[in-house]
């Protein structure tokens, strides 16, 4: 079945908030005066923000941000703590840090207190007692033991630590475009802060850059916890609690419109359950379509809801009236799929063309509906008494429109 991808991210969502925070951060350091104020404090700020990313982590149950917050103060830690002995290379951090969000962005997360957690708890707490042995011993005695040469704090970085970090931006900006969640912009940034990080010279312009990925992390948790509480995982549309709380918000005159596939339990027991998914996917997508002001969510199942501010019931008629046109004319084309023999057992079909339709009942604020609820009621009302009327058409709470049908 080919159908319309729902753009949930638009190319803003990759920029903010994490391209604003490095941005700020540049300004911040090109400040003279800035730096020199801050230079006290930039430990506190790059090891706080990046504990915090870590902590929140642990709280939100995001095993792999956490391990990369670790990761990142391991490395800058080792930055500034071993790039003053000039004996002890600093390659191995630096190559260490980019495969660490190549290796964290691929795995999928599945939680902190669990085995896949705690073994990539252990990557890291390895990473943490190589570089405190690696303190602790020196170049030299590394050097014979794995035959690199030390290196002293460098004006730019060796090529096989770009390559890796360039590596590592492009995997993160695919990722950040296929998976669209709020963590992929997240990691890519952090990757970007702890580079210029890396490419300071000063401790405090390495602690401002680095805590600017520690708060990068942090903001991608928060914002990710966001997009899980208030949007569809599905649809990609804002879910039922951000109805809920959109209808509380709701003052002056408004309109509320339930629409509800037709027959779509037959859609599932005939193509399965997948297929529904993709048919729900196509109709959110026509619906988010929708003019005159109106917001889309998914309230449930397959019903969504349609919240218009500042509108009337005749100015809200025609544009529901489209939507429920829209996916009427729209054809879902169902190919390499598989129809649900008679007896259960699946069988190929032949491409072909699916019809699917909506039913859709509105009602407005007035005198005798004056709150959300009695309005929502009142919606839903009319929704059922469009599928009495015989389904694909739109009726009015207070009244059936006759000259709207399917
Ligand atoms: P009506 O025209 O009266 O609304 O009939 P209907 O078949 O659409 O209504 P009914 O309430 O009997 O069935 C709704 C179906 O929607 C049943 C449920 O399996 C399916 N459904 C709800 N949520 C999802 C979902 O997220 N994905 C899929 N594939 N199906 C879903
Ligand atoms: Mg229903
Ligand atoms: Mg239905």
């Amino acid at each position: 079945m080919r159908l319309p991808t729902i753009s949930r991210r638009p190319l803003s969502g990759l920029i903010a908030p994490g391209g604003l925070l490095l941005l700020a951060a540049w300004a911040l350091h090109r400040e003279e005066p800035v730096r020199l104020a801050m230079a006290t404090y930039s430990s506190y700020f790059c090891f706080g923000t990046l504990a915090a990313a870590a902590l929140l982590s642990w709280y939100h149950n995001y095993v792999r941000i956490l391990c990369l917050s670790v990761a990142t103060g391991i490395a800058v830690w080792s930055f500034t703590e071993l790039s003053k002995n000039p004996e002890i290379p600093l390659f191995i951090p630096a190559l260490l840090l980019p495969a660490n969000f190549i290796l964290f962005a691929w795995i999928v997360e599945r939680g902190v207190l669990t085995i896949s957690g705690l073994i990539k708890l252990g990557v890291i707490a390895l990473q943490v007692a190589a570089v405190f042995y690696l303190f602790q011993y020196g170049g030299t005695r590394l050097e014979s033991l794995i035959g690199v040469s030390p290196g002293a704090a460098w004006t730019w970085m060796p090529s096989a630590v770009l390559f890796l970090f360039a590596a590592a931006a492009l995997y993160l900006l695919v990722l950040a475009f296929r998976r669209q969640t709020k963590i992929g912009p997240a990691l890519l940034w952090a990757l970007a802060a702890v580079f210029v990080a890396l490419n300071q010279q000063k401790s405090e312009s390495i602690f401002l850059y680095a805590g600017t990925a520690g708060m990068v992390l942090m903001l991608g948790v928060l914002e990710h916890g966001y997009d899980i509480a208030y949007l569809d995982e599905l649809t990609g549309l804002p879910s039922r609690r951000a109805f809920n709380e959109a209808t509380r918000q709701l003052n002056g005159p408004y309109a509320i419109a339930m629409c509800d596939v037709d027959l779509f339990k037959r859609f599932n027991d005939t193509y399965g359950h997948d297929v529904g998914d993709q048919i729900l996917k196509m109709i959110a997508s026509r619906l988010s379509n929708v003019r005159g002001g109106g917001r889309v969510f998914r309230y449930g199942g397959e019903e969504f809801a349609i919240v218009f501010r500042k509108r009337t019931a005749a100015e809200v008629l025609p544009v529901v009236e489209s939507l429920r046109q829209a996916v009427a004319d729209a054809d879902f084309v169902l190919r390499d799929s598989r129809v649900r023999g008679g007896s259960g057992v699946r069988k190929p079909s032949p491409e072909k063309l699916l019809k699917i339709t909506i039913s859709i009942g509105f009602a407005d604020r007035s005198d005798r509906l004056p709150t959300p609820e009695l309005v929502l009621k009142a919606a839903d009302d009319a929704l059922y008494l469009a599928k009495e009327s015989g389904r694909n058409c739109v009726r009015y709470a207070m009244a059936p429109v006759p000259e709207v049908t399917g």
